[in-house]
């Protein structure tokens, strides 16, 4: 199926990085932080609630992504001259290599402004700066992501969007698929024609929407699966 693909898109959830010691969304919550529900903690009314409690979360798991390294599934992506449609804010698939990475959730590299000036700059993961205001409007500095309630960035959603309707394979890696809009995709690509392909440790949202569904760990089974495409 791949090996006859014009036009791929991979899409790609917390599980793809997990290999790389990022704890996926939910499973972040260990230690101090496994009392708190991370939807409440990366969401807008979180962050007005106590600004300094999301800030020390966000601190912790960019501290976590400064440690960690691509896996062996990130550089399997990354050789692939693919569109590579992420749910993940961390910086692996860039640092893999690749080229054409839709960020639909945003980046933990960068703080913005919280009232969307438009001022942002990058953060060093490994030493995460603390509580600051915007230079340009004075509103509170906040991280670069999509909170549970904010909108996508609208231009990343269109290509985004394009690229599923567009696609004759997508291969969908390491997703519950229970975050909208962005699992819809899945769905966007299916009813477009594609093939889907669902790489996972368990059964998902998506395994309806599967025509393949292959069980293991994407840091094995990407090597592997790509490997095929490689060789044509
Ligand atoms: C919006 C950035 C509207 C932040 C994230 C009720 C029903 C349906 C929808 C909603 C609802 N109520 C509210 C909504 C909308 C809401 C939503 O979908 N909520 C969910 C919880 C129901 N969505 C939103 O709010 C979105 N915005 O709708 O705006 C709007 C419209 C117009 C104008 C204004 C507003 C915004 C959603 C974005 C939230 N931000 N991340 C941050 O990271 O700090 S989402 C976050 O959770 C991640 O980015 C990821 O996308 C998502 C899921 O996280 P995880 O579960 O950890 O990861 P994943 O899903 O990838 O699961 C891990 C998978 O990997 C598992 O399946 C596991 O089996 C597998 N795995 C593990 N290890 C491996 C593996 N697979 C392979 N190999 C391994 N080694």
């Amino acid at each position: 199926m791949l090996a006859r693909a014009q036009r791929p898109v991979s899409f790609s959830g917390a599980g793809l990085s997990a290999e790389s010691g990022v704890s996926t969304f939910r499973d972040a919550q260990t230690g101090m932080w496994a009392k708190y529900d991370p939807v409440a903690l990366a969401s807008p009314q979180g962050f007005a609630a106590d600004p300094a409690m999301v800030l020390e979360w966000y601190a912790h798991r960019r501290r976590g992504i400064a440690q960690a390294e691509p896996n062996a599934g990130h550089n399997a992506l990354a050789g692939m001259d693919w569109t590579h449609i992420t749910q993940n804010v961390d910086d692996l698939l860039h640092r893999a290599g690749a080229k054409r990475v839709l960020q639909l959730h945003g980046s933990i590299k960068i703080d913005r402004c919280h009232h969307e000036c438009g001022f942002e700059q990058d953060v060093e993961l490994a030493n995460p700066p603390p509580m600051g205001s915007c230079p340009a409007c004075s509103a509170p500095l906040r991280p670069g992501v999509v909170w549970f309630g904010e909108q996508l960035p609208i231009d990343i959603w269109s290509e985004a969007e394009a690229a599923c309707r567009e696609c004759d394979v997508l291969v969908v890696v390491g997703t519950s698929a229970v975050v909208y809009p962005a699992a819809g995709l899945i769905t966007i690509a299916r009813e477009s024609g594609a093939k889907v392909i669902i790489i996972n440790t368990q059964p998902s949202d998506a395994s309806a929407l599967a025509d393949i569904e292959l069980f293991g760990t994407s840091g094995t089974v990407l090597p592997k699966l790509l490997a095929a495409k490689r060789s044509d």
